[in-house]
């Protein structure tokens, strides 16, 4: 076997069998074996490897935090270069049924695998129509959901094998590239629009629905009912590429496979269909037999020996919390890409715990949620029992020179007909957070202010309010609690703490810290005006390709 070169398609499919032999077995270490590798998952670096052995540590020539998006990138461009990865996730490999046969539970009747460490679901819906959907009793587990508090903002997070391509809405929208290039100024956009966005809708399998399957899709009655009133009122439609499986999803509409999106699956994680980075990009990086993931692994901590080994220390748990050890690992290349909290709280400890005293001064700063708030309108007219979780159209104003916004179309499936239909906006605003450890509490928190989003909700209304006055339709707002209309307090797009160009160089290296790189959103500035998974995938695959790769040599 190891005299063929092993194919993208090949390589996905040996990282899936590692995965599904891992999670059906329980292990939290998953690799797919290779010849001649050593045993354990340690394969050491010849110059490094006697001092490790010397320290009582594993050594990795690459160790990567995170497996989302960027940790994503970095460990297969990696490994495809010949260095052995590791990569160490907190969160659980997401591939075994649990006794019902399911991998992830049911939307609406959520279990443990709903959320991470919780007693009660906290998800962004409190009730419809009165009725509690939401925030049941679970059971304490290490589930796929995270919200994490930090002040006046929550930010939702994905836990697992896999990051926030588990729970995510699968929109895989690429930025407008002259916010992009005034955000990112120091980026060569050439190259970025033109190599790196293609390669990262390629690897990330996104495509775009046809207007065809858009009319004639019973489930997207909700996007079509919007669209109408949109384009009625004068506002911009477009379509949104998905990276959910469109054939499968005509499958489902069809009623010959088991339903996902058309069965209410998204926050909590989808059965089927979609194509998240565990079946992408994950799969590929174990197919080359180079990476080994260690889940349900956290990184405490961050330091460096004198010699410029970098070391992590690491807590291992079982899915229900329980320690059962920790351990320091040694690298030659730490990536972080634990998303942009996790990524800026490791610089934040190893700064104030004088572990890594020259960090930049800048990292924290820069944080933003990319203008996300959440509303939904009544629309008087019949938008479907059955509706498709995953968003595939949107309403284009950006080009308003008053309050520029991208506003999703979003299902709200509660298997009964509700004449309403969601928005979720992704606005231009200029507010920007600094995050940091509280020492009273020692916790990551930020100085966001309760009305950071004011500007994000003055776009959202711009586009809801003529639509609603056309219509003689309403704002809904029984849906955030407290009679809200808006859910302006939390956010699935947590970007910046480590800004490209101020934290680190222009490619996410840290000056003056040889070998320790970020990758992931933690170097976006706060905002990208879209949802950001493409933009972190394109931006990671450039990072990996200008900087990484040519320093590992
Ligand atoms: P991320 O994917 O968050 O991965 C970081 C990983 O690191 C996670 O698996 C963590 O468990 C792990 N980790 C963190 N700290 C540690 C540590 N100390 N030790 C070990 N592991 C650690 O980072 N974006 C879109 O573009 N389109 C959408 O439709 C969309 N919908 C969303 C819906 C929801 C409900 C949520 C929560 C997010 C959504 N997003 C969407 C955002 C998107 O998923 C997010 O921007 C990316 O996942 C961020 O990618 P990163 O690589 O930065």
């Amino acid at each position: 076997m190891s005299h063929l070169r092993p194919t993208a398609t090949r390589r996905r499919f040996l990282g899936r069998a590692a995965l599904h032999a891992a999670s059906g077995l329980g292990l939290a270490t998953i690799a797919v074996p290779r010849a001649g590798a050593a045993s354990g998952g340690a394969r050491e670096d010849a110059v490094a490897g006697a001092a490790a052995r010397a320290a009582g540590r594993a050594h990795w020539p690459v160790l990567v935090v995170g497996t989302g998006y960027g940790g994503a990138v970095s460990a297969l461009r990696a490994a495809q270069a010949g260095h052995d990865v590791l990569m160490v996730e907190m969160g659980r490999a997401w591939n075994a049924p649990g006794r019902d046969g399911r991998v992830f539970c049911k939307t609406l009747q959520p279990d443990g695998r709903a959320m991470w460490f919780r007693d009660r679901t906290q998800a962004p819906i409190s009730s419809v129509f009165g009725l509690p959907v939401v925030d049941q009793r679970i059971a304490r587990y290490a589930g796929v959901l995270d919200r994490v508090d930090l002040g006046a903002m929550d930010v939702y997070a994905g836990r697992g094998v896999g990051g926030g391509s588990l729970v995510n809405g699968g929109m895989a929208v690429t930025p407008k590239r002259a916010y992009l290039e005034e955000l990112l100024p120091g980026v060569d956009h050439a190259a970025l629009f033109g190599t790196y966005f293609p390669r990262a809708h390629a690897e990330l399998r996104s495509a775009t629905i046809s207007a065809a399957m858009l009319a004639s899709t019973n489930a997207y009655r909700y996007a079509r009912v919007a669209m109408k009133q949109a384009e009625a009122v004068g506002l911009r439609t477009v379509r949104i590429p998905q990276v959910y499986d469109l054939d499968y999803l005509a499958r489902e509409q069809a009623g010959t496979v088991p339903r996902s999106a058309l069965r209410q699956e998204v926050i909590y994680g989808n059965n089927h269909g979609k194509q998240s980075l565990d079946h992408t990009y994950l799969a590929e990086a174990l197919g080359t037999g180079r990476v080994t993931i260690q889940a349900l692994t956290k990184v405490d901590a961050i330091r460096r020996e004198p010699d410029g080994t970098w070391v992590v220390a690491l807590t291992q748990i079982d899915e229900r919390g329980t320690v059962l050890g920790r351990r320091e690992v040694g690298c030659r290349a730490l990536v972080l890409g634990a998303g942009s909290l996790g990524s800026t709280e490791l610089l934040l400890r190893a700064r104030a715990s004088g572990a890594l005293p020259d960090l930049p001064a800048s990292v924290g700063e820069g944080w933003g949620n990319n203008g996300n708030v959440m509303a939904a309108r009544w629309v008087n007219d019949r938008v479907g029992v059955v509706q498709s979780t995953m968003p595939v159209a949107a309403i284009d104003n950006w080009a308003d020179p008053v309050a520029p916004s991208l506003v999703e179309i979003t299902p709200f499936p509660m298997g009964f007909e509700t004449m309403m239909v969601g928005h979720l906006a992704v606005a231009k605003i200029p507010e920007r957070a600094t995050l940091r450890v509280d020492p009273a509490t020692d916790r990551l928190t930020s100085d966001w202010q309760r009305d950071g989003n004011a500007g994000a909700i003055r776009a959202l209304k711009r586009v809801m309010d003529p639509m609603n006055r056309r219509f003689r339709t309403a704002y809904r707002s029984d849906l955030f609690g407290g009679g809200r209309i808006f859910g302006d307090d939390f956010c699935y797009h947590p970007l910046g703490g480590c800004l490209l160009g101020k934290a680190t160089d222009a490619y996410g290296r840290i000056p003056g810290h040889a070998g320790l790189y970020v990758n992931d959103g933690a170097l976006l500035p706060g905002s990208v005006g879209v949802n950001p998974f493409v933009t972190i995938t394109a931006l990671a695959e450039r990072n990996a390709a200008e900087a990484l790769l040519p320093d590992l040599g």
